[in-house]
């Protein structure tokens, strides 16, 4: 299939300024739909408020453009209510860490089955480039006007800890490797949350000096460290938090939301589910001898933890009968 079969062209002109990264995120993430061969009847892009989450009203698929943060409330909502569907949010770095931080955060840790793409540009492109929790230290924005003062959020790191199960970050620079990761993410169990930095040559260039496109691509470019050698310099306690880590960060297959609710149809992964619920019996039955000394030292939170380890495996024992019957 042609990716321009995939556009919605009578919408064209796009709102996006000249030099705009974002019809280059547009068309990486065609191409991994067109590439991966899903059932495109079956994918919905949902995405919030901003220059970014405009991506979804120029693809031909269906798609719902929500309101400021909400996109990945709303990707929650569509994906319980049918777990067959890929559920992809196109977001930006204020609609999906400020006005949304909290939802994006939770779905992390519900490690629900969504593909998160955000476009981190370093700003409120749209309303006309104010600070975001992104932005670098000392950039000017309309609201720094002398520099930036606060840290950034590193929004992989973040969504590491709180749980996902896939997590990746490249620049507009390679826009293949951004497929890459949306092809991988695509047949990924639980949540995957790429980042993709791109330039907004108007909302942030033109007040840092780097109003030309070449020149914001050469900022992104002087930036970047590859997320091996990151580990190794913060092993260091050098500070990095102005530069641009790029890698996979996460690669893990922690059951996602849909299956530890039942809802998934997968007979592989009940399986995997049987052999866990299994092992982990073993593991208790095992550690009697530990249970004991716990017992002993009469402390509540561990007892809690392992009257929850309990509970866990009666609600999997539960699924897995009821998949099996
Ligand atoms: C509830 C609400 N608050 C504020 C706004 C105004 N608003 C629209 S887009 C936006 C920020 C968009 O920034 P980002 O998500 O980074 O997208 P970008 O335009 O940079 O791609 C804001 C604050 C709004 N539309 N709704
Ligand atoms: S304001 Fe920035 S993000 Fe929005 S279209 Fe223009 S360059 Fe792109
Ligand atoms: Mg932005």
């Amino acid at each position: 299939m042609q990716v321009e079969e995939l556009l919605r062209l009578e919408r064209f002109p796009t709102i996006f300024c000249d030099g705009c990264g974002l019809g280059t995120l547009m068309y990486s993430l065609l191409k991994a739909l067109d590439e991966s061969n899903i059932d495109l009847d079956k994918v919905v892009l949902v995405s919030g408020i901003g220059c970014s989450s405009r991506i979804p009203g120029y693809v031909r698929l269906d798609s719902l453009h929500t309101t400021h943060g909400r996109a990945v409330a709303f990707a929650t909502g569509i994906k319980l209510a049918n777990p067959e569907l890929k559920v992809i949010v196109i977001t930006g770095d204020g609609d999906l860490a400020a006005i949304g931080g909290n939802h994006f955060i939770h779905a992390c840790r519900r490690n629900i089955d969504l593909v998160i793409i955000c476009a981190n540009n370093f700003n409120y492109g749209m309303t006309g480039g104010q600070v975001s929790p992104t932005t670098f230290k000392d950039l000017r924005t309309t609201t720094t006007p002398y520099g930036n003062y606060e840290p950034p959020f590193d929004l992989c790191k973040l969504a590491v800890a709180a749980g996902a199960n896939y997590v990746a970050r490249y620049t507009i620079l390679t826009p293949d490797l951004i497929k890459e990761c949306i092809k991988k993410a695509l047949f990924k169990e639980g949540l995957s949350y790429i980042e993709v930095i791109t330039q907004c040559v108007t909302g942030l260039g033109k007040r840092n000096k780097l109003s030309k496109p070449i020149d914001m691509l050469n900022w992104i470019k002087d930036r970047i460290i590859s997320i091996h050698e990151a580990v190794e310099l913060e092993k260091k306690g050098i500070d990095l938090s102005d530069k641009i880590i790029i890698g996979e960060y996460v690669d893990r297959d922690r059951p996602g939301l849909l299956r530890l609710m039942g809802l998934t149809k997968d007979k592989k992964k009940v399986e995997i589910t049987e052999h866990k619920m299994i092992k982990r019996k073993v593991e208790i039955k095992e550690d009697k001898k530990l249970l004991e000394v716990i017992e002993k030292l009469h402390s509540p939170i561990i007892r809690r933890m392992i009257e929850e380890e309990k509970e866990v495996i009666e609600i999997e024992r539960r699924i897995f009968e009821k998949k099996n019957k």
